[in-house]
């Protein structure tokens, strides 16, 4: 229980829920999409299993006029709310810290329209993304962006965290193919800034507010975002190297000759290689006892990847640049390559627990962090300490596992690890957000001149404060 690690953390004066607000909320959601009971547990705990609220009950909306009207009712009795889509979050946001009714978008998940003209997609929060991405498959696009998540994780949860993923290098950011959004303040006034076209400038732009808010300003309820056609090319590569500067090496050399058609370059070390094979059971394509392992995915509407790829690899390998490589071009092979990347997570959970650390830091400096935390652990009991991630955005994921939550490794890591990514002014949080558990660190990313105004923008959009209480901000516990 989140009360148990953070003993000191007060909860904020908000209303219990009693009987007459739970008629009122069944009253909204019917009792079908009213969950209360042994039901809830599992809402109550993050994917990671790092931090569990106790709320008793869930609120399951179908519609915005829905969302209006709880919020409405919890803004006037002060009834405080967390906000949940798929509940894959990694910085314990999407779950309660104390008793705060969760309202779930699980049941918001119609799709609206798509303009096959455009590739403008509209669509309620609580879509799942890969229920997404086979939908705009079918009409010959793909979504700007891919998680490993993506079978749970929902779009407006992927906006709410302004979540990164596998294609950012190509696609770019959410903040750059969301087109609009509609989100339900506070005290439930609809905000519409829905919109569907590409340019507007009149005035802030309000939406860029709300991506990346982690459900602390408004509940985000339909979005518009603009996909990209289908490539009609795609190939992904499976390579092994012995150090990282000769990942540097590749990275730029690739980069060099493939440019705009590269979509993902992904780097994994020898030891998240060896947990996805061990845990999970999934077997290295290439020599499985090599330092370095990348995935690379080109794509393209025109075949010189397919044609050149081979041809530049061996001339890698050739030069000792690489010095394994597998590729493939057909959707179920590039599959099977990625199944190994997307279940490092999975793969180290199951050591126990893992403390996660999502950071930006330049090129150069990018894996020196992970050697260092191995020798500062040494003589502490730990599983693996891993370093994985999206190199070509320059973001690490730093992963410490061990069979359970230990003060003392905690302590080993942290601040540590902020004050390193720091001195290189590199982010905290490159992708996954500040949530509950990396609020106290905020400060090694923000100035506080920064975390001023943003306490400003958050206290005149939702005075009291009865949107995800307890996440973002510092608050007064020191554990
Ligand atoms: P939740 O976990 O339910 O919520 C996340 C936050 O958003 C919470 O603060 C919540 O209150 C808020 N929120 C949710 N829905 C709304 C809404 N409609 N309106 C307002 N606020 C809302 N992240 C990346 O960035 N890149 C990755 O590559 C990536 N890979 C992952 C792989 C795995 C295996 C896992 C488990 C997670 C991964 N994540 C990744 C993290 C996570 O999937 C993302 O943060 C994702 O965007 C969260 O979506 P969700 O629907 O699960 O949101
Ligand atoms: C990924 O890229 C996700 O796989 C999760 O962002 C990273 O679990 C992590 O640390
Ligand atoms: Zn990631």
């Amino acid at each position: 229980l989140t009360k148990d690690r953070f003993p000191n953390l007060k909860r904020g004066s908000y209303a219990v829920v009693n009987s007459t607000d739970v008629d009122y909320f069944t009253n909204i959601v019917g009792v079908n999409n009213f969950i209360t009971g042994e039901e809830v547990k599992s809402y109550n705990e993050d994917w990671l299993k790092s931090v569990s609220g106790f709320s008793k009950y869930v609120l399951k909306p179908k519609t915005t006029e829905q969302v209006s009207s709880i919020l409405k009712y919890c803004y006037e009795r002060g009834i405080a709310v967390c906000i949940q889509g798929g509940n894959t979050g990694l910085v314990g946001g999407s779950v309660p810290v104390f008793d705060e009714v969760i309202l779930s978008t699980s049941a918001m998940n119609k799709i609206i329209s798509f303009n096959k003209l455009s590739g403008v997609l509209v669509c309620q929060a609580g879509c799942v993304l890969e229920n997404l991405m086979n939908y705009v498959q079918n009409e010959g696009f793909i979504m700007p962006f891919d998680l490993g998540a993506k079978g749970t994780c929902q779009i407006g949860g992927n906006l709410a965290t302004n979540a990164g993923g596998l294609r950012l290098i190509k696609y770019g950011s959410l903040q750059g193919s969301v087109l609009g959004l509609q989100a339900v303040l506070a005290d439930g006034q609809v905000l519409d800034c829905l919109n569907t076209l590409k340019k507007d400038n009149t005035g802030y732009h309000l939406k860029h507010l709300f991506i990346g808010s982690e459900g602390t300003l408004g509940i985000i309820t339909k979005i518009a975002i603009q996909c990209p056609n289908a490539p009609k090319f795609v190939n992904a590569s499976f390579i092994g190297l012995e150090s990282f500067d000769k990942v540097l090496s590749f990275f730029s050399l690739i980069r060099k000759e493939f440019s705009g058609s590269l979509s993902s370059f992904e780097l994994m070390d020898s030891v998240a290689i060896k947990s996805v094979q061990k845990n999970i059971g999934i077997k290295c394509p290439i020599n499985d006892d090599l330092k370095f392992y990348i995935l690379v995915e080109l794509s393209a509407d025109n075949n010189y990847i397919n044609h050149s790829i081979q041809e530049f690899l061996e001339k890698a390998l050739n030069e000792e640049i690489i010095l394994d490589a597998t590729v493939a071009d057909q959707p179920s092979l590039i599959q099977n390559l990625w199944k190994i990347r997307e279940n490092i997570p999975e793969s180290l959970l199951r050591y126990g627990y893992v403390y996660k650390y999502d950071i930006t830091l330049p090129h150069e400096n990018f894996y020196e962090i992970v050697p260092d935390i191995r020798r500062r652990l040494e003589k502490l009991n730990v599983k693996a300490v891993c370093g994985y991630g999206h190199l070509g955005d320059g973001n690490l994921h730093l992963n410490v596992a061990t069979s359970e939550h230990n003060n003392k490794i905690a302590s080993a890591i942290e601040p540590y690890v902020y004050e390193w990514t720091s001195k290189y002014k590199g982010s905290i949080s490159a992708e996954h957000g500040i949530g509950f558990l990396k609020s106290k660190y905020l400060k090694y990313s923000k100035s506080n001149l920064e975390v001023d105004l943003m306490r400003k923008i958050k206290n005149n959009i939702d005075p009291k404060k009865i949107l995800n209480p307890y996440k973002i901000f510092p608050q007064n516990d020191s554990n």
